[in-house]
């Protein structure tokens, strides 16, 4: 019998099959198999640099991080910018620019209405952040039954769920509007997100020499009916890697003017006193057109500090 040619072998990968499967895992799985096959006569990989990769495949998914490589190699962002494109070419490019999610959402944080303390109420986090705004529609309209999930990391820059020293739903918490469209919630500013030292992805980032730092921000998935659910994120000015985000997820009109506010009058039910930062912003979400526009996926959770 005839070698069996590079050709022949990938036919056999992607024809191959006892029953039906599923068609678009068979097309996508032939595509991505038929790409690394290029790879690797491209770039003459050898089977040490190749076994070295899967090895390091094995350890990333042992270590939970998949999510953080994804983010880090542009994924994530891609992904974004091809549903931005989607709502240009459907005339839906409006409203509150989406940010990629991360790797870091728990959903079913502790709910409530109008206002809400991330902190706890535990012993002074600072510096004291309100932000604060509404959720409108695409016609300035207040979204009644919005609700603003929101998390962000610790004064160390680790999200709880993934950082077994912060209690469950630590800095993670969901509002609902008020009956004008308004939401508003106390924390403290956050610093930005370093990857995890010694681990699978910080050692494809040593190899790739690029840092691993993500600037300060704060995550929100914005939900109200009849409306498209938005997930986003906000920047906070001043952050050196505010243009070098490791995830490229930063966006112009997401960075957010921070005000110094020193009359704590109106704000005593936050439990505030002294002068404080002030974050306005209002969600402006796109009108839900498809079925599945209403709904978020939750990724499996991952087990990464
Ligand atoms: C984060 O905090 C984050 O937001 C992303 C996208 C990736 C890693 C850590
Ligand atoms: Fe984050």
């Amino acid at each position: 019998m005839a070698e069996l040619t590079r050709q022949e072998l990938l036919k056999l990968v992607e024809t191959t099959q006892a029953a039906d499967g599923n068609e678009r895992v068979r097309r996508i799985v032939g595509r991505v198999v038929a790409d690394l096959f290029e790879a690797i006569d491209d770039l003459d990989i050898t089977p040490d640099e190749f076994w070295n990769g899967v090895g390091w495949l094995t350890r990333l998914g042992a270590s939970g991080q998949t999510g953080l490589i994804t983010a880090g190699l542009g994924f994530d962002r891609l992904l974004d910018i091809r549903e931005d494109e989607k709502d240009r070419r459907a005339g839906l490019a409006m409203g509150t620019p989406r940010a990629i999610e991360g790797p870091l959402y728990i959903p079913d944080a502790p709910l409530a209405t109008a206002e809400v303390r991330l902190d706890d109420g535990a012993s002074a986090r600072a510096p004291v952040l309100v932000m604060e705004g509404r959720v409108l529609d695409a016609k300035g309209t207040p979204l009644k039954g919005a609700i603003v999930d929101i998390w962000h990391c610790n004064e160390h820059g680790r999200y709880s769920h993934f950082d077994p020293s912060q209690k469950e739903f630590e800095l993670r918490r969901r509002v609902r509007v008020d009956g004008n469209g308004a939401y508003r919630f106390r924390s403290f500013l956050p610093p930005g997100y370093a990857i995890p030292p010694n681990s699978p992805t910080s050692e494809l980032f040593a190899a790739l020499g690029r840092h691993g730092n993500r600037p300060a921000h704060i995550h929100f998935l914005v939900s109200a009916p009849g409306a498209k659910t938005l997930t986003t994120q906000i920047n906070i000015p001043g952050d050196a890697f505010i243009h070098d985000d490791f995830a490229f997820a930063t966006r112009d009109s997401l960075i957010v003017t921070l005000e110094t506010v020193t009359d704590p009058k109106g704000y005593e039910s936050l439990g505030i006193t002294g002068s404080f930062t002030r974050i306005q912003f209002d969600f402006r979400l796109q009108p839900a057109t498809a079925t599945t526009d209403q709904q978020h996926l939750a990724r499996e959770a991952r087990a990464h500090a």
